[in-house]
Order: C-alpha cells, then sequence, then structure tokens
C-alpha cells in the first residue's frame, strides 16, 4: 500500500518542488499525467506541447534514476483529465493521502480542490515555494494600499531578499529602477546578435514530435525545427549562454525591436522558468555575479524576475476568479483571422505572427507594442486575445500569461494592473523598430487607404472611449489633441477606422 501518492503537474518539474520535499521513497509513489483535456483546452502551439512533454518525460526519467516510486502515464493511454486518470490510479494503488504542490492557474486549483469529495482521500496542497513572494504575503500588501504600483512591490522585494542592496540600505548604483537607459534603439550598424542556444532533440524529444505530429497535428504553430531545453542540465546551459552572449546589452536595447531579429538581447528563459527547469533564485544569483556589466542590464533583468514576474503572480492569485470576467473598455470586436494566419499587410503584426508560429517566442515588446497594441485599439474582445496569448507561446500558462493580457495591455481590468492604456500609433513602432520600412502601408501617412491603420485607430481609440478614460492624469496629452480635434478630421478617423475593421 502506498503511503503519499504524490501529483507532480507539467510545470512542476524540479527535484526542489515542495512536494517532493519530505518524500518517503519506500513508502510514497509519485504520479505523473499527460491528459488531453489540458491538451485540448487550448490551441496550443506545436513547441509547447513538444516543450512540456518532452521536459515531463526527462524529469520523470531523473526521478527514477533518483529512485523514486513513479508511475507516468502518456497521453494516449491516460483518461481524459487529472481527476478521472486519477480516480484509475487510486484504485491501483489505494493511498493513504494525496499530495501536491500548488498548481499554478486557478482552474487546476479547483479541479484538485474537489479531490478529497471525489475520491475520499485526504488532499494537502502545499506552498509553492519556488516563488519569491507567497500568495498571503502578495495579499497582505495588496490589501494594505490603494494602488497597486509595481515599482513599491519591487523595492519591497529587493530590500527583503537584499538584491542590489549596499551597505547603508540603499540601491546600488544609487537608484531603485534604470528603465529609462532600457530604451534605445537597435542602432544601424549593431554587431551580430547571438542566437539562443539550441538544444538538438535526443531520443525521447525525437518520439513525442512523432506522437504529437501524428495526433495533433492542426494544433497552431511549426513543430520543428525543435530547439528548445528540455532538461535542467541544458537549461542552466541557455542561462549560461544568456549571460555570457547577450546580458550585457539587455538593457539598453530591452524595448527595441528589428524585422528578423527574433531575439535580440532576451534571454529566452521564460519557458524553462515556467515549467521549473530553472529556479528563479539561481538565475538571480547567477546574473548578479557579473558586476562588471552594466547597471542598467542587470538590474533591469532582475526588475524582470523579482519585480514584474512575482507582481503579475500576486495579482492573479489576488483577484482571480473576478479578474478574468471584466471587459473595462466594453471591447467587443472578433479576434482577426490574421493572428492565427499571419496574412495581413501590416508588416509589423505579419512579422511577429510568423516569428510566434516559427518559435512559440515573441520578446515582451512585440507582445506588448505590436500584437497587444493592435487588439487594445482595435478593440478586440479580451477572452479571445487572452486564449491566442495562451495558446501561441511556450511560456504561457494563465498565471502569467492573463495579467500581461488582460490587464497590462487590454486594460480590461480597469487599471488595476497599469496605471494607462499602452496604446500608441505607428509613430511609436517606427521609432523603436524597421518594421515599417518594408511596409505596404505608409507611417506617416495618417487618413485614407495608404495610412498606417495603427494611426487611425490610435485615435479612434481614444474618441470611443473617451468616457470611461478622460479623467486619467497621464492621458491628458491625448485628450487635450482631441479637444482642439476638428469633426472632420474626427469624421475622417471613425470613417477610416469602420473601413479598415470590415476588411478584418
Ligand atoms: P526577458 O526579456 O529576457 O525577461 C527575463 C524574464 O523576466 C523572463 O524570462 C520572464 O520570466 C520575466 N518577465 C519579463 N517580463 C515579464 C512580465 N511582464 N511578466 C512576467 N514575467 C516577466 N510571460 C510569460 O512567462 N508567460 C506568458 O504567458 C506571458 N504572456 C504575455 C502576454 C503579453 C500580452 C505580454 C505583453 C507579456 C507576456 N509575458 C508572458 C511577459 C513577457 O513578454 C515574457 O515573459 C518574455 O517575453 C519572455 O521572454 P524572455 O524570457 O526572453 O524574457
Ligand atoms: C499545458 C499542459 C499540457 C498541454 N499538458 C499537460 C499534461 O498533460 N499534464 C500536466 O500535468 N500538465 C500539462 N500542462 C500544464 C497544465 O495545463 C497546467 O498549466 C499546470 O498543471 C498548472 O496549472
Ligand atoms: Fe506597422 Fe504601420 Fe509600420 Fe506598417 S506602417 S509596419 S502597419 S506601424
Amino acid at each position: 500500500m502506498v503511503r503519499d501518492l504524490i501529483i507532480i503537474l507539467g510545470d512542476q518539474l524540479s527535484l526542489e518542488i515542495s512536494s517532493l520535499e519530505k518524500i518517503r521513497k519506500n513508502e510514497d509513489k509519485i504520479l505523473m499525467m499527460e491528459v488531453s483535456n489540458e491538451i485540448e483546452y487550448a490551441n496550443h502551439h506545436k513547441k509547447k506541447l513538444v516543450l512540456i512533454f518532452s521536459a515531463m518525460r526527462h524529469f520523470a526519467d531523473e526521478l527514477k534514476k533518483n529512485k523514486f516510486d513513479i508511475t507516468y502515464v502518456e497521453f494516449d493511454k491516460s483518461k481524459e483529465n487529472f481527476t478521472k486518470e486519477l480516480e484509475q490510479q487510486c484504485k491501483k494503488f489505494n493511498p493513504k493521502s494525496i499530495k501536491i504542490t500548488h498548481p499554478s492557474e486557478y482552474r487546476v486549483l479547483d479541479e484538485v480542490k474537489k479531490w478529497e469529495k471525489i475520491l475520499g482521500i485526504p488532499v494537502t496542497i502545499l506552498e509553492d515555494s519556488r516563488f519569491f513572494c507567497k500568495i498571503d504575503e502578495f495579499s497582505d500588501w495588496a490589501n494594505s494600499r490603494k494602488e497597486l504600483k509595481m515599482e513599491l512591490f519591487y523595492q519591497k522585494m529587493r530590500k527583503k531578499y537584499n538584491i542590489l542592496i549596499d551597505n547603508d540600505g540603499k540601491p546600488i548604483g544609487g537608484k531603485w529602477n534604470y528603465d529609462i537607459k532600457n530604451r534605445k534603439r537597435l542602432p544601424k550598424n549593431y554587431s551580430k546578435i547571438p542566437n539562443p542556444l539550441v538544444c538538438k532533440p535526443d531520443k525521447i524529444t525525437k518520439r513525442v514530435i512523432s506522437q504529437l505530429g501524428k495526433k495533433y497535428a492542426k494544433h497552431f504553430g511549426d513543430l520543428e525545427p525543435f530547439w528548445f531545453a528540455t532538461t535542467k542540465e541544458d537549461a542552466i546551459k541557455s542561462l549560461e549562454d544568456f549571460i555570457k552572449n547577450r546580458l550585457e546589452f539587455f538593457g539598453p536595447y530591452e524595448d527595441a525591436m528589428k524585422e528578423n531579429e527574433k531575439f535580440l538581447y532576451h534571454s529566452v528563459l521564460s519557458i524553462y522558468l515556467n515549467v521549473g527547469l530553472l529556479n528563479p533564485r539561481d538565475v538571480i544569483q547567477k546574473v548578479l555575479q557579473n558586476k562588471d556589466l552594466p547597471i542598467e542590464s542587470i538590474e533591469g533583468f532582475v526588475r524582470q524576475i523579482l519585480g514584474w514576474r512575482e507582481y503579475v503572480r500576486g495579482i492573479y492569485w489576488h483577484y482571480m476568479p473576478k479578474y478574468s470576467q471584466t471587459n473595462f473598455l466594453n471591447a467587443k470586436n472578433k479576434l482577426p483571422d490574421f493572428y492565427w494566419t499571419g496574412k495581413t499587410k501590416m508588416n509589423c503584426m505579419k512579422s511577429c505572427i510568423d516569428q510566434t508560429k516559427q518559435e512559440a517566442y515573441a520578446h515582451h515588446i512585440q507582445r506588448l507594442m505590436i500584437t497587444g497594441n493592435f487588439a487594445l485599439i482595435a478593440g478586440i474582445n479580451p477572452k479571445q486575445v487572452c486564449n491566442w496569448y495562451l495558446s501561441v507561446y511556450a511560456d504561457a500558462f494563465e498565471w502569467v500569461e492573463l495579467p500581461n493580457t488582460h490587464g497590462m495591455v487590454l486594460y480590461a481590468d480597469g487599471g488595476i494592473l497599469g496605471s494607462k492604456p499602452y496604446a500608441a500609433s505607428g509613430n511609436y513602432i517606427n521609432k523603436m523598430s524597421d518594421y515599417c520600412k518594408n511596409c505596404e502601408y505608409d507611417v506617416k501617412i495618417k487618413n485614407g487607404k495608404n495610412a498606417c491603420p495603427f494611426n487611425y485607430l490610435y485615435w479612434n481609440f481614444f474618441l470611443k472611449n473617451q468616457e470611461r478614460l478622460k479623467k486619467n492624469p497621464r492621458l491628458w496629452t491625448a485628450f487635450s489633441n482631441i479637444k482642439n480635434m476638428s469633426e472632420e478630421r474626427k469624421n475622417q478617423i471613425e470613417n477610416d477606422s469602420k473601413e479598415f475593421m470590415k476588411t478584418i
């Protein structure tokens, strides 16, 4: 008879996971399940599916090598969801109790909470200690203030963990935040940027590719070439490769975009962090060792992981399940098909979507200021936009995708996460990238057939949302421009937007 049955989910692939902390090797059993419900609830990119299943199977092998007793169920042999498969396994092994680390997503936690009643066995849900900030700790912080500014949360985390703090308790370099130095455009004569580490598929990965290729060929995106790390060892090599080759310029060019430069100086580590192959503490510790690198790169990187990553998780758990239901701007338009096909004349959109299809990756500014910005100013329904982001990126799990999309990009939460919508016209895209020079639209033209759609959709967005947004002090410039706009120009903007929206 099994004492504890320990469930490890597809994004808990670490020997340091809390559910394994007190495991008794000769009495307890581990269960890992590939189930069709998890595959089919979204149109997951094929590379995301390969990443998760190959990493799960590699992790199961590591557990076996470490002499743990483990049962691993592959998707072609399993029941359709976690609960049904678990019911089956419990009949076989008759465990005294079930243990699981807190699932990262509300939907799965909801399912887990029903297990005790369905199975008649006690279920213990343990804190996920991989995060710097506990869920309750964030809620206490959130309940103690009116505005939930990321910057203040980040400073609190820096102090708590003594990261980039000098002996007097002050931030190293004198400032908490070097954001102002993170906005450079890529110069024309930049040197070749080394790509992220390519990991050749081994036997396990090749088998997953072949199994998924057959059954899930209709899912979004290119299955091959597959190059992600699927083991802790290779994920650490990817981290070292980033530190050696790209970290130095991460800070200055964090907001830059360039056609055909898919990764620029970004780390491409979220995919490994989110499934558990990398631990955020190890990543920060390794990055901090590079004291000779520019502070705007080191601080900028730490801010993303210790600040943004923890902050969005805190927001998610503090506000779910209501968070996903809001639609502050009442955006109702359908997600255009070109988000799935890449078939659009807008070169910036086409480039980002094509790259997403190829790599299951786009960097932050592409997600925020191209595909996200378009969805915002075109008034696309938040649920459809969130479903797209959750499907197409290999790092997409709802706890991190939802606050970024629903909150940061679409302002559908009414300003809980961001103090204003990040709406931008073609001018911004032209300033930060080179997409416009290869575009059929003209970024300099404001209205009419050849005008860049971002130009009129931008003003149309503020015209449509005047009542909802005009009191926001950070939007004062936009609304004072609208105040001085002639009726003729307003009509032109509305007509161009209407005509354009008809074509998509
Ligand atoms: P880098 O630029 O190298 O940043 C370093 C690390 O910081 C990342 O690996 C990531 O772990 C963390 N990070 C950076 N920005 C954020 C952020 N805003 N929120 C949380 N963590 C952050 N990130 C996801 O991990 N999963 C998602 O599903 C996801 N969806 C997003 C959807 C939208 C609309 C937007 C605007 C952003 C989204 N992000 C998401 C945040 C961010 O875009 C990605 O973390 C980043 O692009 C991953 O690439 P990277 O590892 O090269 O990041
Ligand atoms: C994303 C995903 C997929 C596609 N498949 C599985 C699976 O078969 N088994 C599993 O344990 N996890 C999978 N995941 C991750 C889960 O959907 C979910 O995101 C995590 O369990 C966290 O809630
Ligand atoms: Fe995008 Fe407009 Fe530039 Fe074309 S002109 S690439 S649509 S911003």
